[in-house]
């Protein structure tokens, strides 16, 4: 007999069209409606990313595919099938509803993963809050995992992409010391410091791997944040645009946005930043390059698998 185990991989998710912006905004501010400036403001931000209004949902799509294509190679020969269902935070199909898909399917064990690869309460730690409440309701055993933020795997296609990118700048006449690698993730309210959130130390990992790999000098990276939100509360800093403004005034004229936190084409890449850290750059004269993101990089799905293969219980 085979054991059938569910894998929920989960997404932030994004809207499916226009009209359904102002819903799934609703949804990220917990069920308060967004000002119509604050919805204008959203809107023409998906209008004038690149490639597609709203590329995550196809990128996730895709994710998800190849995820259960490496799976499904992982498992041949064994009496193990993994079953993958997609989970999204803000939008259709929710958490719950990949869940419950389960239940219909007769699952019994899950395993829950996120594509995003560091942990925070107020991230990762959420998703799996709802996951493992609605396993809870269907009888389903399971287990989440928290960050994957230092494997193997992941650190060489991040690395990869540095180098390429450092190559890139070289081949326009750079010196390869003197461009400074920008590491970063989306901000997060500061009150995580309070809670001794693993996050930021997480990130300052994951950068350091890279480093390492890459061989950079010390002085050559810095971890900073980018897209923090509106509250009225602080929010972690030095933000992206704050650190070019820096880097201008102490005469850097190369920089390399490296996004570790994020590992698909979306919003927060492609506006916040290929727009408006791009756009900062350009103003400030610092030539600026952006690393690839991961989308579905076969070692990507490697780091994903092994994680879930790994939190299989015996
Ligand atoms: O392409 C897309 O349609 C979605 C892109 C997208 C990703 C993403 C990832 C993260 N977020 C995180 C935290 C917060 C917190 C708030 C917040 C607000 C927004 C808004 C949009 C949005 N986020 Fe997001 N986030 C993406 C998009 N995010 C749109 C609302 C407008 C705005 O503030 O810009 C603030 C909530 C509040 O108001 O209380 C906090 C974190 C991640 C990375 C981890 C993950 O992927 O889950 C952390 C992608």
């Amino acid at each position: 007999t085979q054991r059938k185990i569910g894998v929920l991989v989960m997404s932030y998710g994004t809207p499916e069209s226009m009209e359904g912006i102002e819903a799934y905004y609703t949804h990220i501010r917990r069920g308060h409606p967004p000002t119509s400036e604050q919805l204008e403001e959203l809107s023409s931000r998906y209008e004038a990313i690149v490639g597609g209004v709203f590329p995550l949902r196809e990128n996730t799509n895709k994710q998800v595919e190849a995820l259960q294509r490496t799976l499904d190679e992982r498992a041949r020969d064994t009496d193990t099938a993994y079953v993958c269902y997609q989970g999204l935070k803000h939008a259709a199909p929710f958490i719950e509803d990949g869940i419950q898909a389960m239940a219909h399917d007769g699952i019994k064990e899950a395993i829950g993963i996120v594509l995003a690869p560091h942990y925070s309460v107020m991230s990762v730690g959420g998703y799996l809050k709802r996951a493992e409440e609605e396993a809870n309701k269907h009888d389903i055993a399971f287990s989440g995992i928290n960050s994957y933020h230092l494997h193997p795997a992941l650190i060489e296609a991040l690395s990869v992409r540095v180098r390429e990118q450092l190559d890139a700048f070289v081949g326009e006449g750079a010196p390869r010391e003197e461009v400074r690698v920008l590491f970063s993730a989306h901000s997060l309210p500061t009150r995580i410091l309070e809670m001794n959130d693993p996050y930021p130390e997480q990130l300052l990992d994951t950068s350091r791997a890279i480093v390492k790999e890459c061989a950079l000098h010390d002085a050559q990276w810095q971890f900073t944040w980018q897209s923090a939100g509106q509250t009225g509360t602080p929010w972690l800093g030095p933000d992206i645009l704050d650190t070019l403004e820096k880097l201008q005034e102490e005469g850097t004229r190369y920089a390399l946005s490296v996004p570790i936190g994020f590992v698909s084409d979306h919003l927060e890449v492609l506006y916040d930043l290929d727009i408006e850290a791009s756009g900062k750059a350009q103003e400030l004269g610092i030539s600026y390059k952006r690393t690839r993101s991961l989308n579905q990089d076969p070692l990507y799905m490697k780091a994903l698998a092994d994680s879930i293969v790994g939190a299989v219980k015996d």
